[in-house]
């Protein structure tokens, strides 16, 4: 069985969408292997989003990610890694299907709710980044 790790971001957190994007990746049939909720430090921050250093909205997107709680988790099932991301949508709302949780629940670009995995490699990372050893 495959993992990935999953996110719900601030913008999910504040406006109490916790609850039904659990339970929506429940009805797609992943299991929930692990979940924590932590404010992200500044450092904490750039190291998770290290490959986006020198874009544009950067430090827009450091500010963001470190505003409120977020909730990793590790989601197992059959192709988790992309089956998550169809579930997510296209980094932009406007993109996203109308089943989309990104589409049904994202405010924009950047505060677009949740957060995946963008391979099985990046997958091994960010869960060792937020449930390994050093975690
Ligand atoms: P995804 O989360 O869909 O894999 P990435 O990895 O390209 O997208 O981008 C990471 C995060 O950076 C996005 N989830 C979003 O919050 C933010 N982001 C990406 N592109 C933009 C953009 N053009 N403007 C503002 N924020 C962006």
């Amino acid at each position: 069985m495959e993992q990935t790790l999953a996110i719900i971001k601030p913008d999910a957190v504040e406006r109490q969408l916790v609850g039904v994007i659990l339970s929506e990746i429940e009805m797609n049939r992943f299991a929930i292997r692990a979940i924590r909720t932590l404010r992200l430090s500044a450092e904490q921050a750039a190291r998770f989003y290290r490959e986006h250093l020198g874009k544009p909205f950067y430090e827009s997107l450091l500010a963001y990610i470190s505003s409120g709680p977020v909730f990793p988790m590790v989601l197992e099932r059959e192709g988790a890694v992309e089956e998550w991301r169809r579930l997510m949508g296209p980094t932009d709302p406007a993109k996203a299907g109308p089943l989309t949780l990104r589409h049904r629940f994202a405010i924009d670009i950047q505060r677009n709710s949740v957060h995946g995995a963008d391979s099985p490699a990046t997958a091994v990372r960010e869960i060792d980044f937020f449930f390994g050893e050093g975690a």
